[in-house]
């Protein structure tokens, strides 16, 4: 079951350069070599395979568009995406790993940090020896991030930290932490927490259905002294948290195209397998609607993936633009997922087959990053003018 195909029914593979086929291949047959194989063990068990961080480090999966001098791959945001839905074939627990580490940990250290910050963090990050967290969701304040009550006071040598933050992909294992905490005034600002700072814990989050292989948790932060050096100094107010998304919700719209091919790919190999009624099931009409159905709908996903590839790389993607393919694509995969769930029968409920796996990730998938309702406004509120949450 973990022989991928790639379902290509447009020919995009003809938009791609060389070097976006080089670096997708790569991760491809990582992700069947070594993430495959593994994956619903530890799912089964609810545990993160620490030994895949090495290789996600050597697939380029860690800072993909990181300037090279700071060790990361350097590549452009089609390739970044191209990593992302192939990482995504094997599992979004794994995927989010890595769009943690890429997007919301190196990413805000690369443009809101300085340089001995950039020297610092970025290289190890970049080869997997430090794994980082993204602290913005609190229990109180989940869509509405701009509500957050975690604070820092001003203590002249050093900051003090006092707050929680919960749902923190990656929490429990992680050596730096990107937080998102108030001032005296009341302005958002990122600070770099770092394991073993007094007052700083991670209990992990346990009892998840979803995103078993990947590790949730809290950050408490009880009287933190965090050192003045580590505040990034270079943005701060909540846009500088949401440009962040910005970047992880477009990896996001190319991984769930990876999780949806999976699932179609099971489907259509089982579907020609299976007999009932002295026939393949493919040759009954149903089951020939439901495959069409989603072909149809990976191709058009593919189509807003890569175009926002292209727009994303010339600078021009608005936030807007990243919200419709990231509520788009992971919909189309959840979509997907259930139907070709039902096509495998009952086969389709066990793990000897991936699509229930993906079928529960995908609905962390659907809520994280913000939700499928949230990014319904931020269309509606771009296309109106008219803002539904204030
Ligand atoms: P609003 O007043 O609209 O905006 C506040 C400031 O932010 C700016 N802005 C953005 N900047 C960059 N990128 C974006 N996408 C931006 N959206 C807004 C905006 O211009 C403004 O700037 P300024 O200078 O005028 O202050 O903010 P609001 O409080 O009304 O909230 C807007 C809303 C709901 C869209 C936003 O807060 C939102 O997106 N909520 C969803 C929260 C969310 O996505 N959380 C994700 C947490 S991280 C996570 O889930 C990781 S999972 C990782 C994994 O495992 O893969
Ligand atoms: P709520 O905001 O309470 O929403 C509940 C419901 O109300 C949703 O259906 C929502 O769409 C709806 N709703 C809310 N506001 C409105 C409105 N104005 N209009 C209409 N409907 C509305 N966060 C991080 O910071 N870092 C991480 O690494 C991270 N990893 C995560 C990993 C997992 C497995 C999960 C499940 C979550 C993770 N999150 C992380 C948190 C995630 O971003 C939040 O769960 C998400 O933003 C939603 O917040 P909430 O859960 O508080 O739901």
């Amino acid at each position: 079951p973990d022989l991928f195909e790639a379902p290509d029914y447009y020919n995009l593979d003809e938009l791609l350069t060389e070097e976006h086929k080089l670096v997708r291949d790569a991760a491809r047959d990582w992700v069947k070599r070594d993430v495959s194989p593994i994956i619903e063990e530890y799912a089964q068990k609810a545990e993160f395979p620490k030994q895949i961080v090495k290789g996600l480090a050597e697939i380029g999966a860690f800072g993909p568009y990181i300037p090279e001098e700071y060790g990361g791959a350097g590549l452009d945001q089609i390739s970044y995406g191209l990593i992302m839905q192939e990482i995504e074939r094997g599992d979004s627990g794994v995927r989010s790993t890595a769009s943690v580490q890429s997007s919301l940990v190196m990413y805000p250290i690369w443009k809101y940090g300085n340089e001995e910050q950039r020297k610092k963090y970025l290289p190890k990050l970049a080869s997997g020896e430090w794994v980082g967290s993204f602290g913005l969701t609190e229990p109180d304040h989940g869509s509405n991030p701009g509500g957050m009550t975690t604070n820092f006071k001003d203590m002249g040598d050093h900051y003090l930290l006092n707050g929680a933050k919960m749902w923190i992909s990656n929490a429990p294992f992680c050596e730096i932490a990107v937080v998102w905490a108030k001032d005296e005034s009341g302005r958002i600002h990122g600070l770099i927490v770092e394991r073993g700072m007094e007052g700083f814990s991670t209990p992990e989050t346990h009892n998840k259905w979803s995103l078993r292989a990947s590790a949730t948790g809290e950050l408490i932060f009880d009287n933190v002294k965090v050192p003045k050096e580590n505040l990034l100094p270079n943005k701060s107010g909540l846009g500088a948290p949401l440009g962040c998304l910005d970047s992880a919700r477009f990896g996001i719209a190319w991984g769930a195209i990876g999780a949806a091919m999976d699932c179609y790919d099971t489907a259509l190999r089982y579907s020609k397998e299976r007999m009932q009624f002295g026939k393949p099931i493919g040759q009954f009409q149903l089951q020939q609607k439901k495959l069409a159905e989603m072909i149809t709908e990976i191709t058009k996903a593919q189509l807003l993936a890569w175009r926002l590839g292209v727009m994303r790389e010339a600078g021009t993607a608005t936030s807007a633009q990243i919200s419709m393919a990231k509520r788009n694509n992971v919909d189309m995969a959840i979509n997907i997922a259930r139907e070709a769930r039902q096509m495998l029968g009952g086969m389709g409920i066990t793990g000897e087959y991936s699509i229930m796996r993906h079928s529960m990730n995908l609905e962390s998938v659907i809520t994280y990053e913000g939700t499928h309702d949230i990014h319904l406004l931020i269309t509606g509120l771009d296309i109106t003018g008219l803002n539904a949450f204030k």
